[in-house]
């Protein structure tokens, strides 16, 4: 699995203020603690950076850069500042991301080929969201068409199927591990990628990486490429490197339907438990999953 840490965002309470400022002190920190954390992409989040996002997103780069020998994502929806960071970027990067909006996806593709980066395929269209695994998978087959005819190939290209939050629409969160089931054969070469923390969006602060860890397990099962994490949550790294076998078999016995009693589990795999059983749909969610 690659780990892609999504901590270096505008949405920080300290490190917004400080992209807003040029202050490169705590952008640099972040950079060289999630390095630290074992990651293998730092993200770049600037949001949608309707002005100056250029300036800006030229200017992280070279802030981060010098200090990390990671690759680097980076994530806006201003294809002006996307182009900037490229320019700027010295190493290998990954463009997060190009959406299927006709009035974006030609450019976000050229800029692909233009750079020779890898990009993220993120699954929506002119109509928003895609609403089940049937929009996802053709508007899988849309983008690699077009990637292709364009000079992209399919293994520079991350699908991205959009995960939502398991408090808003479970349907949603069931049809992204669906998806993963099908990725393999309807754009072979496509790598895979997921924002996890968007499943636990909503959730109590401290209870949120149950959550992630969990529906890592899930779409990791179906050949889940990479992912968009917290790279401080310790547990999440040690499981995606393959250091946690006994929670990922839990996992996957309930995931299979098999019977596990529950209450006669220790508290850590009794809460993988109960977390399988809310993201498959098996028990409806709500902010004391963990106590029922
Ligand atoms: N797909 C792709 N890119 C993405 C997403 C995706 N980029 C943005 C987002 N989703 C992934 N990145 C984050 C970054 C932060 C948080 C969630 C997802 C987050 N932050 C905490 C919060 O808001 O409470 C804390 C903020 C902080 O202080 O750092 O939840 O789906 N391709």
């Amino acid at each position: 699995m690659i780990l892609i840490g999504e901590n270096l965002n505008v949405m920080s309470q300290t490190l917004g203020p400080a992209l807003r400022e040029r202050n490169a002190g705590p952008i640099v920190e972040m950079a060289r603690a999630e390095t630290a954390a074992g990651v293998d992409l730092i993200d770049l989040n600037i949001g949608p950076a309707r002005r100056g996002g250029d300036e800006l997103m030229a200017w992280v780069v070279n802030t981060v850069q010098g200090i990390t020998d990671k690759m680097l994502s980076l994530d806006t929806t201003n294809l002006d500042a996307m182009e900037a960071g490229l320019k700027a970027r010295q190493g290998p990067v990954l463009i997060n991301s190009v959406s299927l909006q006709t009035s974006r996806v030609d450019r976000g593709l050229e800029l692909a080929r233009k750079y020779n980066a890898d990009l993220i395929g993120l699954l929506w269209s002119n109509d928003g969201m895609p609403r089940d695994v049937n929009e996802r998978a053709m508007h899988t087959v849309d983008f690699i068409y077009k990637a292709n005819a364009l000079g992209v190939p399919n293994e520079r290209i991350w699908v991205d199927p959009i995960a939502s939050p398991v408090s808003v629409e479970i349907n949603q969160v069931k049809a992204c591990v669906e998806f993963m089931t099908m990725l393999g054969e309807i754009a072979p070469g496509c790598k895979s990628t997921v924002g996890l923390s968007n499943v636990s969006n909503g959730a109590p602060h401290d209870l949120r990486g149950w959550l992630n860890r969990t529906y890592m397990i899930m779409l990791m099962r179906y050949g889940l490429h990479s992912a968009i994490v917290d790279a401080f949550d310790k547990d999440l790294i040690q499981i995606a490197r393959g250091r946690r076998p006994d929670i990922v078999a839990l996992v996957h016995k309930l995931m299979d339907g098999e019977a596990v009693d529950i209450a006669s589990l220790p508290r850590e795999m009794a809460n993988y438990a109960r977390t399988v059983r809310v993201l498959k749909g098996d028990s409806l969610y709500s902010h004391s999953w963990l106590e029922v």
